[in-house]
């Protein structure tokens, strides 16, 4: 089974991304071949500084890495080391309705916060996460729940590009955590924890030292009761015992009966301490591989060209169905 999953090096990553995202890369490494990118083109729909995004993919490498992602055991790399991928996306908006770009969530929210141009990049963004996947003929996408309509998109894209021009793709599923898959804001728990929306305080990072995460459960937002359950009333428990699930492997339910007279202080200190726990090994292991930059440039170029070795051969195959460039000799 192939398992593809694409992630952005913008800012700093956070518990969202590290529950939602990243643990199932790990997870995947085990269940299948597992392929992981970068997505640095991604990054360049909405403002951004040339200089950060370098500097922002080699942290992101390095907290991957920290994470377990083995390039051994894994096909790891930046995704505009391979070319095809680009090319694949614009291959493949000729089958994406401009009707269903046009309703993406991530696009509407992401458009609206734009100061000053809204790019056509940021809209044909969910094409090229089609591109990425479809390259690999992936069976499985492990992603947040926030992406699921980005999924839905490109099976369709994959179906419509098979109907019109014959079985190219594999029409990949979706993979979303049963725990975790949509870790809210600590400060604005009706919103999910994101990197380009969100107070500071409501995000935690999971480079934050062990004194900020715990300020930050600490400070986090809850309602005016005291029992520590879920209700669609109790959005800030509610993520609080979903948060402490992930992290200590408890099931939701036991947590409920745990905490049943504890009040609400004991309860948001007893999920920090399980959350610094849980990014402890990945703060440590960090600071190693970040120092070690040709290292990891050493470790992507790797990886991109095993991921050229298959995205090359699907792209070719889809270059002979469509009709482009000449009838043989492609590969
Ligand atoms: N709050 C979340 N809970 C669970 N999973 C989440 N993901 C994102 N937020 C949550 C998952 O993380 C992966 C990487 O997402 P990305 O590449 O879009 O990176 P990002 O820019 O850091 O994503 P954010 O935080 O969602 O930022 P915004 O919205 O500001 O761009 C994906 O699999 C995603 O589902």
């Amino acid at each position: 089974m192939r398992i593809f999953s694409g992630i952005q090096p913008t800012g700093s990553k956070h518990l969202g991304n590290y529950i939602g995202a990243i643990v199932q890369y790990v997870a995947g490494q085990e269940r299948g071949e597992g392929i992981y990118c970068i997505v640095d083109l991604h990054a360049t729909t909405v403002a951004y500084e040339p200089a950060e995004l370098r500097v922002d993919s080699y942290d992101l490498a390095a907290l991957l890495l920290a994470a377990g992602l083995d390039p051994k055991r894994c096909t790891f790399f930046r995704q505009s080391d391979v070319p095809e991928h680009a090319e694949l996306a614009w291959m493949l908006a000729s089958v994406t309705a401009y009707g269903d770009l046009q309703r993406m969530h991530q696009f509407k929210d992401k458009s609206a916060r734009q100061r000053e141009l809204v790019s056509a990049g940021l809209f044909t963004y969910p094409v090229l996460m089609a591109a990425d996947v479809l390259a690999y003929r992936t069976d499985e996408v492990p992603v947040g729940d926030d992406q699921r309509q980005h999924i839905e998109l490109m099976r369709d894209v994959a179906e419509r590009f098979n109907g019109r021009f014959g079985e190219v793709f594999v029409v990949p599923e979706g993979r979303y955590p049963q725990v975790g898959a949509r870790i809210m804001d600590l400060q604005e728990p009706d919103r999910k924890m994101s990197t380009t929306g969100g107070s500071e305080a409501g995000v935690v990072h999971v480079l934050d030292t062990p004194n900020e995460i715990l300020k930050k459960f600490r400070s986090a937002v809850t309602d005016s009761g005291s029992d520590v359950r879920r209700a669609t009333d109790k959005p800030g428990i509610s993520n609080l015992i979903e948060i402490l699930a992930a992290t200590s492997g408890t099931p939701m339910e036991e947590i409920e009966q745990q905490f049943v007279d504890s009040g609400y202080g004991a309860f948001k200190t007893a999920v920090a301490e399980a959350v610094i726990d849980y990014l402890a090994p990945v703060r440590e292991r960090y600071g190693e591989l970040r120092r070690d930059e040709p290292g990891l440039e050493l470790v992507l170029a790797e990886g991109a060209e095993k991921a050229r070795a298959i995205a090359a051969e699907t792209v070719a195959d889809a270059r002979r169905a469509m009709g482009l460039g000449p009838v043989r000799a492609h590969r």
